[in-house]
């Protein structure tokens, strides 16, 4: 049975304050986040939508070495930056407030020692790689080295970001200080843990059984941890920036960033409630069980929000537990990964300086593309295309034809409505139909589809008005177009309404055209809204045409971007250290004839391979489905490593060997053929 909620929090993750936002949050988080939440709103509900900055953690401390700065300097400014981002975009907040604030230290550090206090970790002695130089431990972040399962020489010590495996250090070859380059050496040191093993059946329950209605790419990301087994996690960090531990002989350890950073969601809800008595207490919203509580994420953070916190949270007993994780997978941007660290990105900042006032097409754009299903890409021209195709000619243009049309016959004002034909009535009963299509799709968060409905609403207006061509019946039958007109401006009120949640700024300002002052969720379907005998305003464009030489400005700047990275030298990956001929020749690299190739099921990335190696067939898995059709593949001569052992695939597939295949720069992916044919099972020397 459904469960009924009486007011719902929602919470967006908590960008790190180490640089400015960019498209790939807005798309992934705070767009969707602020959706439902205006949605909500809308229809009168209780919620609250919480943010803040995330300002501990190592990028920060990295961020502050490179510029010779304090972590403070740091999360100050890019607080301020980001806060400013997110009003710019009018991503409604209740509260941004950050985990540097007083309020957050208190209450996470008490949180921490109450786990404490009750037993509820466990305290570990571990080695440590430790910079004798510095004189400090490395944390994961600030290790650097090569990674075990795709080489890359740059890969993190809690991640390699090219074939997104989560390592721990000691997987890393060569492991060396990420800032410095210095090599490492192991030091004894304790640190508390939160044994999730002792969660672990818990959690299957909870999330495996009691809440299967969770968005695939969730429970199934939840799914493998559980089958994988769920081990104990440092909640502590030898580091000097963050929460100090609060226990005695702790000098020198702060809280573990992703053990702080959630508890900001409700430091910062305490923070909120405080300074609004009227909005009830925090402790309501976090511990009442009609209190719902859902957590908006990117996908890199589903284990610390499925798993982890609420584990913290069970721990410490009282809380409620996240209802959904509605987490997004991941936007690129012009088929490049969006980085920081080679500006590869469309910062929110510029992109308004850039393009001022244009706020709700990229939240416009981005909900169309939304990557809530798979990774999806922005591209300028797709931009251009969908605001000038959809929203100037599918939205704009049938709002502007009604309201200027209302303005040269009726002076501006709403006409009387007479008796309707089929037609309206069939265009009318369209429109009722759409508000509980739309409910439906934003109570399951669907928001890509749900916008493609507001958007069909416009369509029907677009239709109905181009169908009646009240430009030519007014000659012949005034009347007629009085009714026309009528239900052209019902439908342009809905519409107002329809589309809040998605493009709020426009909503805004075609309220203003129609002086529309009651606006509810409720009433949309109504063809009531704008009462004939009603003044309205003076009408202006909704969207404008976007020119090709805008969009070419900003493929331009992007283009300078890559120019940049390779005068940079980034062009091709530093050589590896040198290896013995002896090293080399333990490799059996061989010719292989591809039999078969086919997707992997739920895999997006991973191609499947039936190999004639000479000697027998064998299966190769390959992370290069993004990059070739399966059929293109088939016949090729590939190159192979015969001798790799064989490796697991989280679905139970095995890999028996590795095709080789060129990664540039830029990540685009060709698989190494040969130049004549020749017999499978060749060996390469
Ligand atoms: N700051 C990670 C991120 O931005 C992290 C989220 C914290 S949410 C509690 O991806
Ligand atoms: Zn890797």
């Amino acid at each position: 049975m459904e469960k009924k909620f009486k007011r719902t929090l929602v919470t967006s993750a908590l960008p790190y304050a180490n640089g400015p936002v960019h498209i790939g949050h807005l798309a992934g988080v705070y767009v969707p986040a602020d959706i439902y939440v205006r949605y909500l709103r809308l229809k009168g509900e209780d919620v609250l939508f919480i943010g803040g900055s995330d300002e501990h953690g190592v990028p920060v401390t990295i961020r502050a070495k490179k510029e010779g700065c304090t972590p403070q300097d740091v999360v100050d400014r890019y607080h301020k930056l980001i806060k400013q981002s997110f009003e710019d975009f009018g991503i409604s907040f209740d509260v941004y407030s950050r985990t540097t604030s007083a309020i957050h230290h208190k209450l996470a550090s008490d949180f921490f020692r109450k786990l404490y206090d009750d037993g509820k970790f466990v305290e570990i002695e571990s080695e440590q790689y430790y910079d004798e130089e510095t004189h400090e431990f490395l944390t994961d972040r600030n290790i650097k080295g090569e990674c075990p399962h795709c080489h890359n020489a740059d890969a993190y010590g809690d991640q390699c970001e090219k074939c997104g495996s989560t390592l721990s250090p000691d997987e890393l070859i060569n492991p060396v200080n990420a800032i410095n380059g210095n090599p490492l050496v192991k030091h004894k040191t304790s640190h508390w843990y939160l044994p999730l093993d002792q969660y672990q059946q818990w959690l299957e329950q909870w999330i495996l059984e009691d809440h299967k209605e969770w968005r695939p790419n969730v429970y199934g990301q939840c799914k493998s941890w559980l089958d994988a087994g769920l081990k104990p996690r440092a909640v502590t960090r030898d580091l000097d920036w963050g929460i100090p531990v609060p226990v005695e002989g702790a000098e020198g350890k702060v809280l573990y960033v992703w053990f702080d950073a959630p508890i900001g969601y409700i430091s910062n809800t305490k923070e909120l409630c405080d300074q609004h008595p009227e909005l009830g207490s925090w402790e309501t919203w976090w511990k009442d069980p009609e209190s719902r509580l859902i957590h908006f994420i990117g996908k890199d953070n589903i284990v610390f929000h499925c798993i982890v916190f609420p584990s913290m949270l069970k721990a410490h007993g009282d809380y409620n537990l996240p209802d959904n994780v509605p987490a997004n997978e991941f936007l690129n941007l012009e088929n490049g990964k969006i980085s920081t660290s080679r500006n590869w990105a469309v910062w929110l900042n510029e992109y308004l300086v850039d393009m001022p006032g244009k706020q709700d097409v990229l939240r416009y754009v981005l909900t169309a593309n939304a990557p809530e299903t798979k990774d999806n890409d922005f591209t300028w021209k797709d931009y251009q295309a969908r605001n000038n195709n959809e929203l100037v000619a599918v939205y704009g243009n049938f709002v502007n034809r009604a309201l200027q049309l209302t303005q040269k016959y009726y002076g501006g004002i709403v006409p009387e409505c007479g008796e309707l034909t089929d037609t309206d009535k069939a265009t009318l009963a369209e429109f009722k139909d759409v508000k509980e299509r739309l409910e439906a799709l934003l109570d399951s968060f669907k928001f890509r589809e749900a916008l493609k409905e507001a958007m069909n609403l416009a369509r029907i207006g677009n239709k109905y008005i181009a169908d009646e061509e009240p430009w030519k019946v007014v000659k012949t039958d005034p009347e007629r177009v009085k009714t026309v007109i009528y239900i052209s401006l019902q439908l342009t009120a809905n519409l107002a309404i329809a589309f809040e949640p998605f493009l709020p700024f426009s909503s805004q300002r075609l309220r203003e055209m129609i002086c529309m002052e009651t606006f509810a969720w409720n009433e949309l379907g109504s063809t009531e809204l704008l009462p004939a005998g009603k003044q309205l305003a003076k009408p202006s464009l909704l969207f404008e045409k976007i020119e090709d030489d805008v969009i070419q400005a900003q493929i331009d700047k992007l283009e300078a971007t890559k120019k940049a990275n390779e005068e940079a030298g980034y062009t091709a990956a530093p050589v590896k250290e040198n290896i013995s001929y002896d090293d080399f020749s333990k490799l059996d690299i061989r010719v292989g004839t591809v039999l078969e190739c086919e997707r992997v099921p739920k895999m997006k990335k991973l191609l499947q391979f039936r190999i004639d190696d000479g000697l027998q067939k064998r299966t190769i898995v390959s992370g290069i489905a993004q990059f070739y059709e399966p059929e293109q593949l088939v016949g090729k001569q590939v190159l192979f490593i015969a001798n790799l052992a064989p490796r697991q695939f989280k679905n139970g597939l095995v890999s028996e060997g590795m095709i080789l295949s060129a990664e540039d720069w830029d990540g685009n992916i060709s698989v190494t053929t040969i130049d004549r044919e020749v017999k499978p099972g060749s060996c390469i020397s």
